[in-house]
């Protein structure tokens, strides 16, 4: 049968305050989560992704989980070992413990994020592409990717890992005009990697249908996904505010955008 109770982790965050909003709309209960108090929702877990008894209290009974829990962006490399790295393995382990079957997690264009971006008539970048993390944040996003991939193939449990573009209400720079997930389609995209059979551990793009895409589609496409939208009625304000994209620019060059040329954080 189709998941119904479905735990999402993250919940205050910006995505998940998006998906609380959308995700009820495909059928879906949800029971929440995260470290923050969840606005107006007085019910929701309130617990660190490093506490393992409350995970396990958190996934018994659920048919499913959205991980979006963690830090979104970069960080130390104590901070990203925590949240995301023990945090998912504290996870996973207690979806084994309770017998939870599908996992929905929130990889990130960013452990790909040196990727040259497309141009021209290059091809788009495909799914299988190497890993080329472009921070500790998009290194802890492959861990959760090679981790999903184990506890399949070790116990059974099904992922679907969704290197998420920009999923915000708007594309707000011209880079996001090709990475852009709207958030209709993010829920589109979850309901999809929650329903459809046989995923073992399948990895997908996220985003819409943009005119500028400069991604594969088509193993989020198998699962069901037919996305809805797409950025580039954004884009005229966008380029006459900041201009197209310059290939000279190394900001601008590969897939994760400034995340290549940041300063790395220090200390480790
Ligand atoms: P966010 O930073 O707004 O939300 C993350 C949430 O996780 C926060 O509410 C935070 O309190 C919670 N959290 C952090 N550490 C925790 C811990 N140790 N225990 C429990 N909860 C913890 O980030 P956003 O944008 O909502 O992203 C959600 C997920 O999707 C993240 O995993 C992020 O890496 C991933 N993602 C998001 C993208 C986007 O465009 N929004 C793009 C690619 C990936
Ligand atoms: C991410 O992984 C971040 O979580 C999000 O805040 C955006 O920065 C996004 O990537 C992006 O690449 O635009």
């Amino acid at each position: 049968p189709a998941p119904r109770t479905v735990l999402l982790t993250g919940a205050a965050g910006g995505l998940g305050t998006l998906m609380r909003e959308l995700l009820p709309g495909h059928g879906y209960e949800l029971r929440l989560l995260d470290l923050l108090p969840v606005e107006g929702e007085p019910d929701a877990i309130v617990a660190d992704l490093a506490d393992r008894d409350a995970l396990r209290e958190a996934v018994r009974g659920v048919d499913a989980i959205i991980h979006l829990a963690g830090i979104s962006l970069e960080a130390s490399f104590d901070k990203i070992l925590a949240a995301n790295i023990e945090g998912t393995y504290n996870l996973y382990e207690a979806a084994r413990e309770e017998g939870v079957g599908r996992i929905v997690f929130a990889s990130s264009n960013h452990a790909v994020g040196y990727t040259p971006r497309p141009q021209g008539d290059d091809p788009l970048i495909p799914i299988d592409t190497p890993r080329r993390p472009d921070t500790f944040y998009g290194l802890s996003k492959c861990f959760g990717e090679d981790l999903a991939q184990l506890y399949w193939d070790k116990h059974g449990i099904e992922t679907v890992s969704v290197r998420i573009g920009s999923c915000f209400p708007e594309p707000t720079s011209v880079r996001m005009l090709s990475v852009w997930m709207s958030p209709a389609d993010g829920a589109r995209l979850f309901h999809a990697a929650l329903t459809a059979e046989n995923v073992g551990h399948t990895v997908v793009h996220g985003s819409s249908a943009n005119t500028r895409l400069w991604w594969d589609l088509t193993s989020a496409r198998a699962l069901g996904y037919e996305p809805q939208d797409d950025s580039e009625p954004y884009a005229g304000k966008l380029v006459a505010e900041q201009g197209e994209l310059d290939p000279g620019n190394p900001a601008h060059a590969r897939l994760g955008g400034h995340f290549v040329t940041d300063p790395p954080i220090w200390p480790y």
